[in-house]
């Protein structure tokens, strides 16, 4: 199969892999439909792959319960000093883990077939766009790479055009001795797991995992981790948001980019429909997004991916109508629920509890089991062009114009509704500073509150000190041009834990009230933390919420803020040096105008 590949920087990858790993087989992809059938039907064969009656070309996994969701402690950052790494990420010398993954590497891949993938992120050809190649011997990766990314034998010919690729080796780290059944869902344990990166040689190395983002090379790793490194040095931005448009009823369109925590409604927010008249939301993306200073100085953004692997529970035509529909076909469910007419279920997706299913782990589950039916991180990989309201342009070469940034998490007290940044400065600062209480999917004590700055704590490729310095440095290139920043908090809760606002479709009365921030239509009251909406100026039309709720979301109290500074200072303090000067005056100042 060689033959086909005439890259040489290419050929001798794939040889020098097959060397160490020794597969039975070599397959080159082309990402067409009749080969993702091809894996499937492999899939099906081998049992891996169960057939939803209800959903055409719709398939359900399980995976083993030792490997449910991303491995962040397994997950390292292989810079040549540790210093580079920086506080967020674990760290172990290039050489030595080297040493160690080709100790785990070496016949790692025996009785099974090693798939070389070629793929895109981003649109084919686009200036924004980055090539991959995956080695991984999973056909299970191979689907959902088909529809995460553009795998296509196009992306070969750039290649042969003079094009460089990000090299991405996978194995579930599994061999087969001759004979041998395999199982379900093969995989290493987790003290065999590595999610390796080597963001100075632009490399990935994974082993041992068969899920999700471990797996999946082109999300995580690829297109936040190593991209944050490469968008570092080339003066781009690599972020964990999703993209959406809002056009208002004169026809005005805006562009949005949002990062939030895993677990704080970044797919609802994606694909959400505004409850205001008039207002329409299209989405561009639900988890990633690139940005370049076009020619025209604004920053254009783009959706790397071209699927949406998204988290299953708690989806329902409720909380996602959009995203309910996009997964009416061609979907690959992992660790969902199956229930007696072929159908997938889970928590939230309806009220009507079956009285019977099989779970996650291919066990009866009935209302009275214990345990969930679906693992909470259960999800669907979906291709993004299925959405009923993806916005036309949303593979646009040239990314979309943004204006508006926002940061947040889940706080459940102390954080408003919604607030401005005085400036790009104070907006790095709130994103720098974003917190959120954990939940199920993040480790450690659920309503413990993690500082996940940008939310890139887990993605980001290098010092997080430098990275909040080159957002500063974006801020200085883009100058007027850069988009307004703002923050919110959709999870405020009264005294007796209910939601004090509604949420979801609502949640486009706060983007209304941003978009004529940016317009100059309305004007903010300064607070302490940043710029307030004025009372009236959140448009509440047809929504049933007393002002005492209003008030009660949109507090300000400064004996909760005085409290948060030491927080704040003991994040600060774990970047030492790296710390931007910048930062310690934001700080400074919040804490003068808290009094
Ligand atoms: C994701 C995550 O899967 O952020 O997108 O965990
Ligand atoms: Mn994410």
């Amino acid at each position: 199969m060689n033959s086909a590949v005439k890259n040489e920087k290419l050929n001798n990858w794939i040889k020098e892999v097959a060397e160490m790993c020794q597969p039975d087989d070599i397959y080159l992809c082309s990402g067409t439909k009749e080969e993702y059938d091809l894996m499937m039907a492999k899939l099906l064969a081998s049992g891996s792959a169960i057939p939803l009656k209800k959903r055409p070309n719709s398939f359900l996994f399980r995976s083993d319960p030792s490997d449910v969701a991303r491995v962040e402690d397994r997950t390292y950052i292989s810079t040549s000093s540790k210093d580079e790494a920086g506080p967020t990420n674990n760290w172990v010398a290039p050489a030595e883990l080297k040493n160690t993954m080709k100790g785990l590497y070496k016949g790692c891949m025996k009785g099974r077939t090693m798939y070389v993938i070629p793929f895109s992120m981003g649109p084919i050809g686009s200036p924004i766009s980055k090539i991959g190649v995956e080695i991984s011997d999973s056909p299970y990766v191979v689907c959902n790479m088909h529809t995460m990314t553009r795998v296509s034998s196009k992306v070969l010919e750039l290649l042969d055009a003079g094009e460089d690729f990000i090299p991405c080796l996978h194995s579930i780290g599994a061999p087969l001795a001759k004979g041998q059944k395999d199982v379900q869902w093969p995989c290493a344990p987790i003290e065999n797991k590595y999610i390796s990166h080597f963001p100075e040689e632009n490399l990935i190395w994974s082993y041992g995992s068969g899920y999700g983002g471990n797996a999946l090379l082109g999300k995580k790793c690829l297109a936040l981790r190593i991209a944050s490194a490469m968008a570092k040095r080339e003066g781009w931005l690599a972020e964990h948001m999703l993209i959406l448009r809002l056009t208002n009823p004169e026809g005005k369109q805006y562009h949005i980019a949002a990062a939030f925590p895993s677990a704080c409604g970044k797919t609802n927010l994606a694909m959400m429909q505004p409850s205001i008249k008039g207002w329409k939301c299209e989405c561009i993306g639900d988890d990633i997004a690139w940005m370049k200073i076009g020619t025209d100085g604004r920053l254009h953004a783009i959706n790397p991916e071209s699927g949406f692997f998204g988290v299953a529970p708690g989806t329902s035509y409720d909380t996602n109508p959009m995203a309910m529909d996009t997964i009416k076909e061609n979907i690959i469910f992992t660790n969902c629920a199956l229930t007696d007419d072929g159908d997938v279920w889970w928590e939230g997706i309806n009220d009507a509890v079956p009285s019977h299913l099989i779970d996650w782990k291919g066990h009866d589950w009935t209302p009275d089991s214990q345990g969930d039916a679906a693992h909470p991180n259960a999800r669907f990989t979906a291709p993004a062009a299925q959405c009923p309201v993806i916005c036309k342009d949303w593979e646009n070469p040239k990314g979309v114009p943004i204006d508006i940034f926002i940061f947040g998490g889940r706080r459940s007290s102390v954080v408003p509704l919604v607030y401005e940044a005085y400036s790009w400065d104070h907006g790095v600062f709130l994103g720098a500073t974003a917190a959120s209480e954990t939940t199920f999917a993040n480790i450690g004590a659920v309503g413990h509150l993690r500082r996940d700055p940008f939310a890139m704590k887990p993605f980001c490729g290098y010092n997080m000190g430098d990275y909040f310095q080159h957002w500063f440095n974006m801020g200085e290139k883009l100058g007027s041009k850069a988009p307004r920043i703002f923050y919110v908090n959709w999870f405020r809760k009264n005294q007796d834990g209910k939601y004090l606002w509604p949420g979801f479709s609502d949640n486009s009365r706060v983007l209304k009230w941003m978009c004529e921030r940016v317009d100059n239509k309305v004007n903010a009251e300064k607070s302490p933390i940043g710029l307030l909406p004025k009372e009236a100026d959140i448009d509440l039309a047809g929504l049933n919420i007393s002002s005492e709720n209003m008030k009660e979301l949109m507090e300000v109290s400064l004996k909760e803020w005085k409290a948060e500074i030491p927080d704040i200072e003991n994040h600060f303090a774990t970047f030492g040096k790296r710390l931007p000067e910048s930062l310690k005056k934001q700080l400074k100042e919040l804490a003068a105008r808290l009094g």
